[in-house]
């Protein structure tokens, strides 16, 4: 046996609810393949506070090595997870990864960490811990921040990425816990996009990733087989594809259909859900996909202006959104559409365009429609505010903000903002059941469906009224405009409330989330 070494998910508070983590699953199984003993402590889908966890870290654990994988979001909880390793545990050297340290590696080797991975870690975490735990050099490993002499050092971000049906499929050591939770199993069957949304830090994740490298999948056989192994030895029926973007090219007609084949032919009678782009989608696709399980997916469709789409550096234009959109309605595909609908330079015009369509399409789910761009770090739209100094810190020091320019807009932003706030837990609790999703009957889903389409027509109803509003009245009454809606549709949300426990309550699930803390 090697090193013995503990991987850490921390306790979180967020609006969204515990699931299990892929990441630890990936570096458990990788190390386990190179002769580590590995346990894996989710202390979110445990209930474990920090103290918890150290505590059964004393208890039952001697390690050489304890690896943490972790948010920009939650690096309070990470902070105090650390002090109290140290404090009791004495100084184990302590590895963090993930997005929250590839981006932010200063903040989380403030609070403690020895070292940080920054981006994939499976082609080097084995060699790292190695020479961690021995006391070597680490200045000859890819992808990692340390400090020497007080001094951050970075080594090459470009690491080779790894191919992913070399890769041994992931431990699922709490994937039962998961189960419980009436959490869908999660797979990976790609990493990576070949987007290039100025928003988003997918690209930049995987660093330096050469052309052909910027989407990687697996073999559908590979797939498949993982799909099998889970379903026969954990029971699982229910799915989550966590790819960035699940249907990238080759991934084709012939390919929707050679997947289907292989899970048909299998006899796997399982539901799954994606992440996609709207201009990756064609009706055989849909209809090749919904046959072997696809019932549900989120869509990338940020906004329904072309110009706001333009902005963004979305490859999809509004024609791609309303065609995909008409394409996952005719299929009856749950269908959760991502919002982005101000950013630095959204104008009266694009709301009115957006207020319009969503109108029509207001049979989708959505996680509420006024969010705002998020300035995450690492992307072609924050370097630009950094640049021309445009960026504020948020006082929640959890998101980033900006001016919006036109100050009809920056109305808009503001009564919309604070419309939303004024149910937002209720809307996380609604939808997360849906967008998660969690594991429902069939009644379940039409049931919350249903109560999303509820949420969405009051919102529609109040953006209209605020366009309107800003376009006659002056500012100055804009606070009393959104008191006024907000206690008139008081008891809408009340009757919804009561809704949505009875709909938990039958289908036996549990919102523990908190009010989200990005807003
Ligand atoms: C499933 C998921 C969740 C689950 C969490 C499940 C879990 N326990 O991990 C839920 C729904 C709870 C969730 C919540 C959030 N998520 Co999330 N999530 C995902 C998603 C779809 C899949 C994650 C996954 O399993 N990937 C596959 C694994 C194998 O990859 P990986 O996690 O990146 O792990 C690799 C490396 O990061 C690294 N690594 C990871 N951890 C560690 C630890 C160590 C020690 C080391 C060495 C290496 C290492 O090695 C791993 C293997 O190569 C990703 C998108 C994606 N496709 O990755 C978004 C994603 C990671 N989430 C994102 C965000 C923003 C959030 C939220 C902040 C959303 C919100 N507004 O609240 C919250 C934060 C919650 C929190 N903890 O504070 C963003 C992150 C962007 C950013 N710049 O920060 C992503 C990229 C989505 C996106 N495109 O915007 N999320
Ligand atoms: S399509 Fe999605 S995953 Fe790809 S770059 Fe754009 S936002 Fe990121």
């Amino acid at each position: 046996m090697k090193t013995e070494v503990i991987l850490i998910n921390p306790h979180t508070k967020s609006h969204r609810t515990a699931e299990e983590s892929l990441a630890l699953g990936y570096l458990a199984s990788t190390l386990r393949k190179d002769g580590n003993s590995v346990a894996i402590i989710d202390g979110w889908l445990r209930n474990l506070q920090s103290f918890d966890i150290v505590d059964l870290i004393a208890n039952q654990y001697n390690p050489s090595v304890i690896c943490i994988t972790c948010y920009r979001s939650n690096i309070d909880e990470v902070s105090l997870l650390i002090s109290e390793i140290k404090s009791r545990l004495g100084d184990i050297p302590i590895v963090g990864g993930g997005y929250g340290p590839t981006f932010h590696d200063e903040d989380f080797l403030e609070s403690g960490m020895d070292v940080v991975v920054r981006g994939e870690a499976e082609c080097i975490i084995a060699s790292m811990i190695e020479s961690l735990v021995h006391g070597r050099t680490l200045s000859a490993i890819p992808g990692l921040s340390f400090k020497k002499d007080d001094v951050t050092v970075r080594t090459d971000a470009s690491k080779s990425l790894v191919v992913l049906d070399d890769l041994p499929y992931p431990s699922r050591d709490e994937l039962l816990l998961s189960m419980a939770r009436k959490n869908p199993v999660h797979l990976c069957t790609s990493r990576g996009c070949n987007g290039y949304c100025s928003f988003c830090s997918v690209n930049s994740f995987y660093a330096n990733a050469k052309k052909r490298e910027r989407w990687r999948q697996r073999y559908i056989k590979n797939i498949v087989d993982e799909i099998e192994y889970l379903y026969q030895k954990f029971g699982a029926r229910s799915f989550k594809f966590v790819d960035d973007s699940f249907l990238e090219p080759p991934r084709d007609e012939k390919w929707s259909y050679d997947f289907a084949n292989e899970i048909l032919k299998r006899n796997l009678r399982i539901k799954f859900r994606t992440q996609i782009r709207s201009d990756r989608l064609t009706l055989p696709m849909a209809k090749n996909l919904k046959s072997c399980g696809w019932f549900a997916t989120s869509i990338g469709i940020e906004n329904f202006a072309n110009s706001s789409l333009k902005r963004m550096g979305k490859g999809a234009s509004c024609q791609n959104n309303l065609q995909a959109l008409d394409i996952l309605n005719e299929c009856e595909i749950l269908t959760q559409v991502g919002l982005i609908m101000f950013d630095p330079h959204t104008t009266m015009e694009e709301l009115r365009e957006n207020c319009e369509i969503l109108c029509r399409y207001n049979w989708v789910i959505t996680k509420g429609i006024f969010t705002e761009m998020f300035a995450a770090d690492g992307t072609a739209f924050t370097n630009k505010l950094i640049k021309t100094g445009k960026l504020q810190t948020a006082p929640n020091n959890q998101n980033r903000c900006y001016e919006v320019k036109n100050s009809l807009a920056r109305r808009a932003y503001s009564i919309l903002k604070k419309w939303h706030k004024s149910h937002a837990q209720l809307y996380d609790w609604v939808v997360d059941s849906v967008a998660a999703p969690k594991v429902m009957s069939a009644f379940g889903y039409k049931s919350v469906h249903s109560l999303c389409s509820q949420l969405l027509a009051v919102d529609l109803e109040i953006f209209r009224k605020s366009v309107d509003h800003i376009r006659s009245m002056p500012e100055k009454t804009d606070r009393e405009f959104v008191e006024l809606q907000i206690s008139s549709k008081r008891h809408i949300y009340s009757l919804i409330k009561a809704e949505i426990e009875r709909i938990y309550a039958k289908e036996g699930l549990c919102y523990d989330g908190i009010l989200n803390p990005f807003l």
